[in-house]
């Protein structure tokens, strides 16, 4: 099976890096420099019109979105148990990814972006309000992840997406000072070799799309 990984240095694609490296799959990462519009080129466009990072390519089938590509990673590598096992905790993970997906990643977006949300309004009160949206939700996460390691017995796909949001917060300039449960699920996903691996990775592109 041939698998590629359309990746952009650090966006939401640093997940699948992380859980096909966990799952000790061979694939190739194809680096995407989304800064000089690689994205938008009508040959990607042909893989995803919608311009996004990640996109799987398995033996030339095109896969989109976060959610379904971990849950084919998931699944095509049991081994690596990055779902539960019990049908109703792997339908719980499945809700956390989605709720990552749709419920923490735009709000990061419009903190990094509020100028394409708001038109001639004021960028500063979409910023505000995008703050408070991902404060609300790692207030849940906090709860969830309350005297525990992972959000479940042990690491699953979930780790690492929520990893993703909370690392994509610590790279703006915000006071995470108030979430010490993530902040420490946080410090040991990193640990991770799967996380080491893809943070070189990462430098490497960065280096190769000549940015710091
Ligand atoms: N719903 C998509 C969102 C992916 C997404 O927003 N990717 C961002 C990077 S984190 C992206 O590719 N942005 C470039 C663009 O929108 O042109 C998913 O979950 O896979």
């Amino acid at each position: 099976m041939k698998i590629a990984l359309a990746y952009a240095p650090t966006t939401c694609a640093l997940v699948p890096f992380v859980n096909l490296t966990e799952a000790g799959a061979e694939f190739e990462p194809v680096p995407i420099d989304t800064h000089r519009g690689q994205n938008r080129t009508a040959e990607y466009l042909r893989l995803n019109p919608l311009h996004k990072v990640p996109v799987l390519i398995v033996d030339g089938r095109v896969l989109t979105e976060n959610v379904a590509i971990q849950i084919w990673i998931a699944r095509t590598f049991p081994a690596a148990h990055l779902l539960p096992p019990d049908a109703w905790e792997e339908v719980q993970a499945i809700s956390l990814m989605a709720w990552c997906a749709s419920g923490i990643h735009p709000h990061l977006a419009r903190y990094h972006g509020p100028a394409r949300y708001c038109g001639d309004a004021d960028p500063a009160a979409v910023r505000d309000i995008a703050k408070e949206m991902v404060f609300e939700n790692f207030h849940k996460a906090e709860d969830l992840l309350r005297d525990r390691e992972f959000f479940f017995d042990r690491f699953t796909a979930v780790d690492s997406y929520f990893f993703w949001c909370f690392r994509r917060a610590t790279e703006f300039s915000l006071d995470l000072s108030g979430f010490p449960n993530c902040a420490r699920h946080f410090a040991g996903i990193a640990e991770r070799r799967s996380v080491q691996k893809a943070f070189a990775y990462e430098r490497e592109v960065k280096a190769l799309f000549g940015r710091t």
